[in-house]
């Protein structure tokens, strides 16, 4: 399973919207005779990949699947009568599938008399399609949200500047990222004062994600800004009266979105609703300070990552601006789930506590 899940990860970036899988198949010796996972969307799925390798070797073997084999036919046929076809007579998987159309193929398969098991190495296997898997249970886009600061939590110095924090191995671990990401999104802040491409460089074979960028008055995205480039699609979310005649004609797209129920910004959750009906799977939020404290008042960050770099500034904005919280006791509090030296930075991941 472990083998299957690096197999998946294979996948991020490219199989959106439909999840990354990895699958290996064992002859009854236990050797590994085929190896797939998920490449893209619309393409076979892994076990499929994975069949066609082994061949008649996969006959009386095992198949390891991080995801429950599907049973439908969607795009491609079902799995779980590939799998029957194929005379597999164990299939070990990892997580459920929670997509409501595909799933049940776990049961499928027992009632054919294959030895079904679940629930091996699950916890690896939800992290490596956390985005997928969140986006199916949830009915909205995973949101991840990247910071880089100083060890004191600024985000840039008094005087506005902030190039560049972090050194250029955090940065390009950023790019990744975004390459993981079906969009990248900032507020009109960060349009405003920092020019953002929010294009992917340098990750061989990324494809770029939406860049979207939160303007409610429409004033904050020049014409000529950077975002509005070729290089990658962009839309502009705005409220239901600005005036965006100048974007429109600088060939932006538009989405008008109803404010926040407080009056403040615009409603998250519709912003979300409408990615994700376009097949958004997954949102990096890279700034400002002012949009990550929105998201984390609704209760809308499902994982941090931030870059500290081992510098101090003693003033200047916070990572995160004031999302509402008065004492102690109100902490949204989060699990570590990684640190590491990116260069002279330390990345930090974390995910909401769950108890
Ligand atoms: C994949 N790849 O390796 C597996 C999937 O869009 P379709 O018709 O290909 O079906 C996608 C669904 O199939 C997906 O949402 C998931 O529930 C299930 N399994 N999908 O794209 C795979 N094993
Ligand atoms: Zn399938």
């Amino acid at each position: 399973m472990r083998r299957a899940v690096d197999l998946a990860a294979r996948g991020l970036g490219r199989t959106s919207p439909n999840p990354v899988v990895g699958c290996v198949i064992l002859d009854p010796a236990g050797r590994t005779v085929g190896e797939g996972w998920h490449k893209r969307a619309g393409g076979p799925h892994a076990e499929i990949h994975a069949l066609a390798e082994a061949g008649d070797d996969a006959r009386g073997g095992t198949a390891v699947v991080t995801l429950e084999p599907c049973n439908h036919t969607g795009r491609t046929g079902p799995c779980s009568r590939a799998l029957v076809a194929a005379g597999v007579v164990r299939v070990v998987y990892a997580v459920a599938d929670p997509n409501p159309t595909a799933h049940g193929g776990a049961d499928a398969l027992a009632e054919a008399g294959i030895d079904v098991e679940a629930g091996v190495l699950a916890a690896q296997a939800e992290e490596v399609n956390t985005a997928w898997l969140t986006a199916v249970r949830r009915q909205r886009p995973h949101v991840h949200w990247k910071y880089a600061a100083t060890l004191d939590g600024r985000t840039a110095a008094a005087d506005g500047t902030s190039r560049w924090i972090t050194s250029g191995p955090a940065r390009a671990d950023v790019h990744r990222l975004r390459a993981e990401s079906d969009a990248v999104l900032v507020g009109s802040g960060t349009a405003r004062t920092d020019d953002p491409h929010l294009a992917v460089r340098d990750v061989p074979g990324a494809e770029q994600p939406l860049r979207v960028v939160l303007d409610s008055s429409a004033a904050a995205v020049a014409p000529g800004a950077r975002v509005l480039d070729d290089r990658a699609p962009t839309l502009v979310v705005t409220s239901t009266t600005a005036d965006t005649s100048v974007l429109e004609a600088a060939g932006a797209d538009i989405l008008r979105l109803p404010a926040a129920r407080d009056g403040v910004g615009l409603d998250l959750r519709a912003l979300l609703a409408e990615l994700h009906r376009r097949d958004v799977r997954s949102v990096l939020l890279e700034g400002g300070p002012t949009l990550a404290a929105a998201f984390l008042a609704e209760g809308l960050v499902d994982r941090i990552t931030g870059y500290l770099a081992p510098a101090l500034l003693g003033a200047g904005p916070a990572v995160l601006a004031d999302a509402g919280i008065t004492t102690i006791t109100q902490a949204q509090r989060f699990t570590l789930t990684g640190t590491e030296l990116i260069g002279p930075d330390l990345r930090i991941t974390a995910v909401p506590r769950t108890t």
